[in-house]
C-alpha cells in the first residue's frame, strides 16, 4: 500500500471529441485525486521530450503529428496504486483490442488516437510529473 503519485493527460482527440468531462470523471469515481491540471498544446520540443523513450521508433513521426494537432489536458492525481490504477482504467495501447470498460476500449479504434496516456511506473511518473507540472 503506498500513496503514489501518476501523470494522466487526455489527448488531442479526447478535447476534441468532448471526453475531457468523462476521462476526469472516471478517475474521480474510481478514487483518484486530482490534484493539478491545465490545458497544454505540445509543441515538438515538449513531445520529444515527453515521449523520449519512442523518438527512434517507426510509429513517432505519426505520434509527433497527433500528439501536437491540438490542445491536451494534463493532470497529475494521486492515490493509493495510482499509477497501476491509472494504466487499467486506461485499458491497453490498442483501443482494437482494449477490452469495453476502459477508456481505450469504450472510445477508440487506432492506436494513434488512444484517448490518454499514463505513467507506466513510478519513475515514469516522477519524470513526467517534472516535465508537465516543473
Ligand atoms: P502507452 O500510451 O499505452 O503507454 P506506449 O508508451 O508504448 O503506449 O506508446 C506511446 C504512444 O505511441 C501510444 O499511446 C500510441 C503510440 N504507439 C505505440 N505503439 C504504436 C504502434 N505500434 N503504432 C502506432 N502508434 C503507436
Ligand atoms: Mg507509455
Amino acid at each position: 500500500m503506498a500513496i503514489e503519485r501518476t501523470f494522466l493527460m487526455v489527448k488531442p482527440d479526447g478535447v476534441a471529441r468532448g471526453l475531457v468531462g468523462d476521462i476526469i470523471s472516471r478517475f474521480e469515481r474510481k478514487g483518484l485525486t486530482l490534484e493539478q491540471v491545465r490545458m497544454v498544446t505540445i509543441d515538438e520540443e515538449l513531445a520529444r521530450r515527453h515521449y523520449a523513450e519512442h523518438v527512434d521508433k517507426g510509429f513517432f513521426p505519426e505520434l509527433l503529428s497527433f500528439i501536437t494537432s491540438g490542445p491536451a489536458v494534463a493532470m497529475a492525481w494521486s492515490g493509493e496504486s495510482a499509477v497501476a490504477v491509472g494504466r487499467t482504467l486506461m485499458g491497453p495501447t490498442d483501443p482494437a483490442v482494449a477490452p469495453p470498460g476502459t477508456i481505450r476500449g469504450d472510445y477508440g479504434t487506432v492506436v494513434t488516437q488512444n484517448l490518454v496516456h499514463g505513467s507506466d511506473s513510478s519513475d515514469s511518473a516522477t519524470r513526467e510529473l517534472a516535465i508537465f507540472f516543473p
